[in-house]
């Protein structure tokens, strides 16, 4: 988690969300940058994890030999959720940061709903309780084909390091996830809005950095 200094105001809640090796955790830096540069303190954060105890049961969660079905996995997720939602993002926004959050409660949905095949209500039910009134002002998906998307984030780790327990799912399963976040996407337009992550980062970053300026009237950098 970074922050930086609150600029007063109320604060904005940008989720990113999308498969494995989308890029998520760049285009955060980009677009931290670019509020910046228009007078906009942002707190940087993940699921699972951004509170302590969202840390601790990250690491249970993403532990791949503690073999836990989907079920276990939607209520440990929720469970973190409710933490960082309570202890960091709601005090944040108050606070009038502006919080971009890697990962939210399209997760859920995408991967135990869409993937996991848990009941879409169920998942939509424990969602409620877990976040209450604070959904994003704007969700960012990353599209990308799952077999760039993994060959990304297999690279990034090397060939020494073990998977974790959603990196090690096999290919059948990231496509669900892909098709969760485009009926996500086709569900909620005003909220969400998918960008083509299968370009070079900088065309990503500008895509970004162009929605965001007419979403939330801020200026745009100077041509350089
Ligand atoms: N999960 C869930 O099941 N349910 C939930 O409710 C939640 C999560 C909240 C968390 O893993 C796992 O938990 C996640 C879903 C599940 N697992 N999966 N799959 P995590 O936090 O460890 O990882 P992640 O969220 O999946 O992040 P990531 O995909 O590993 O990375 P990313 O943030 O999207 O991408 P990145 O780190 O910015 O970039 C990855 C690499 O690609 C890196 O080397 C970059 O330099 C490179 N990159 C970035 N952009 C580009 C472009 N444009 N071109 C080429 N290369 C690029």
């Amino acid at each position: 988690m970074s922050s930086t200094t609150a600029g007063g105001g109320r604060g904005r809640f940008i989720t990113f969300e999308g498969g494995e090796g989308g890029g998520k955790s760049t285009q955060i830096r980009h677009l931290a940058a670019f509020l910046m540069q228009n007078g906009h303190a942002s707190l940087t954060t993940r699921e699972p994890g951004g509170s302590p105890t969202g840390e601790k049961i990250r690491g249970l969660l993403l532990d791949p030999d503690a073999n836990l079905d989907a079920m276990t996995q939607l209520m440990l997720f929720c469970a973190a959720r409710r933490d960082h939602v309570v202890q960091l993002i709601r005090p944040a926004l108050a606070g009038g940061q502006w919080v971009l959050c890697d990962r939210f409660a399209d997760s859920t949905r995408a991967y135990q709903g869409a993937a996991g095949h848990i009941d879409a209500g169920l998942v939509r039910t424990l969602e409620r309780a877990a976040i209450g009134e604070t959904v994003p002002d704007l969700t960012i998906i990353l599209d990308i084909p799952p077999e760039t998307g993994l060959a990304r984030a297999n690279r990034r780790r090397g060939e020494n390091s073990a998977a974790d327990a959603f990196e090690a799912s096999d290919l059948a399963f990231h496509r669900r996830v892909r098709d969760g976040y485009l009926a996500i996407a086709a569900a909620e337009p005003d909220r969400c809005v998918m960008v083509d992550a299968n370009q070079e980062e900088g065309a990503v970053a500008d895509a970004i950095t162009k929605l965001c300026a007419h979403r939330f009237s801020l200026r745009m950098p100077p041509r350089s």
